[in-house]
């Protein structure tokens, strides 16, 4: 038997958690050889509804859940982490503007990267759900000085698997067959969902549909999918995002197969992408680390697409500079740590494409 890890999540009585906390108990995230001990944090007004939600688990009866523990706080619930999936965030009020939903968030991440850094296992691995998705994971990398940016992901699987599942059911075939999407950016309603590399059975895609419905529909369908479920449930994606959770994680401790995935994470100046924000690259994982799909060719449509959600989380950044310690700023240059890479093992296997992403933590 394996030892059991521990896996941390915030908004542990909300909706998304509802779903998430039982796939994870259930081994769908980390396999079903990986005991588990779960670590659920929430803010103090929850801890009842939060108590009932612990209670549940155990009456589930899960053969690999070793564990559960309840926190108000998140020193208490990151000590140890090996996983930690960061849900909770401060909804938008009444009358509340962007910006102010960025600053109320904005103060929950500083916290929480700073806690992260005292408390969670040094190789945590850190996915953040709770919106703005992108800009919350930045801050609580940059107030995180003794991990690597790399630990720090913000979750775009979501638009990933609706765009794959909306094309396939278009195309009339199953979500397996098609392959090679991408989502870049922002999850937002400026992410851009890019087919030019997709294919089912190596077919290119923008052969199989109709231009004008690619762009004038189906980027568009992709981007505002969360309101459209809003609307049309009267309740944000909740059982959908938690599985997008669960495949996020799973990719990046166990691996990705034949096909890449979306994942917003550190970006390190690929395809011209600017450094010092948390921008959604497609990535293939092995070993426990992810790496940068590279080499595919941009038109000039797509670079304009990903040029606007670039500046979206630009601005978003420049918004919540001031929780923005400058002493972590140099190090978003290099998020992977290439620069350390000297000794001719690293140089060797980075020509046989190997090791791309080596982190100073996760190696
Ligand atoms: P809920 O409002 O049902 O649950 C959120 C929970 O977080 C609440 O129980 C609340 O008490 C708790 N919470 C708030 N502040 C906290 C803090 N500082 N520490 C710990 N817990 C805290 O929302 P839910 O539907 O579960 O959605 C959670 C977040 O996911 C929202 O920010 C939502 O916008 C975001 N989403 C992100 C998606 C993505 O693809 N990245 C898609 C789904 C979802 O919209």
């Amino acid at each position: 038997m394996k030892p059991a890890v521990r896996v941390t999540v915030t908004g542990a009585a909300g909706n998304i958690a509802y779903s998430l906390l039982f796939k994870i108990a259930a081994g769908e995230m980390l396999g079903d050889d990986q005991p588990i001990i779960l670590q659920l944090v929430e803010i103090p007004q929850a801890m009842g509804a939060l108590r009932g939600v612990a209670m549940e688990l155990e009456d589930c009866a899960f053969p690999l859940l070793q564990q559960v523990s309840i926190h108000d706080n998140p020193e208490e619930g990151f000590k140890g982490v090996h996983y930690a999936l960061l849900v909770g965030a401060r909804p938008r009020g009444p009358g509340m503007e962007r910006k102010d939903l960025l600053e109320a968030n904005a103060a929950i991440f500083s916290g929480q990267g700073k806690a992260l850094n005292d408390f969670a296992n040094p190789d945590v691995r850190v996915l953040v759900v709770g919106n703005p998705a992108n800009t919350n994971a930045l801050i609580a990398s940059r107030n995180a000085p003794d991990l690597s940016p790399s630990q720090f992901t913000a979750m775009t699987r979501l638009d990933h698997q609706r765009a794959k599942g909306i094309l396939a059911n278009r195309l009339g075939v199953t979500v397996n067959e098609v392959k090679g999407v991408t989502i870049w950016g922002n999850h937002s309603a400026t992410q851009f969902p890019d087919l030019h590399h997709a294919n089912v059975h190596g077919e290119p895609v923008l052969s199989l549909i109709d231009g004008a419905w690619y762009k004038g529909q189906y980027i568009s369908l992709i981007q505002k999918r969360g309101a459209a479920i809003i609307n049309a449930r009267g309740a944000s994606s909740a059982a959908s995002a938690a599985q997008a959770a669960i495949n996020h994680m799973r990719s990046w401790a166990l691996g990705t197969d034949d096909d890449w995935v979306s994942m917003a994470i550190p970006s390190d100046g690929s395809y011209g992408v600017a450094t010092g924000i948390i921008y959604s690259f497609p990535v293939r994982c092995n070993y426990g680390r992810y790496e940068i799909v590279q080499g595919l060719e941009l038109n000039e449509f797509s670079r304009q697409q990903m040029k606007e959600t670039e500046q979206e989380l630009l601005a978003e950044m420049a918004d919540v500079d001031h929780l923005l310690p400058p002493e972590t700023a140099a190090r978003m240059t290099d998020p992977f740590g290439r620069a350390g890479l000297v000794n001719d093992i690293d140089e060797e296997c980075l020509r046989a494409g190997s090791i791309v992403v080596k982190t100073d933590r996760i190696c």
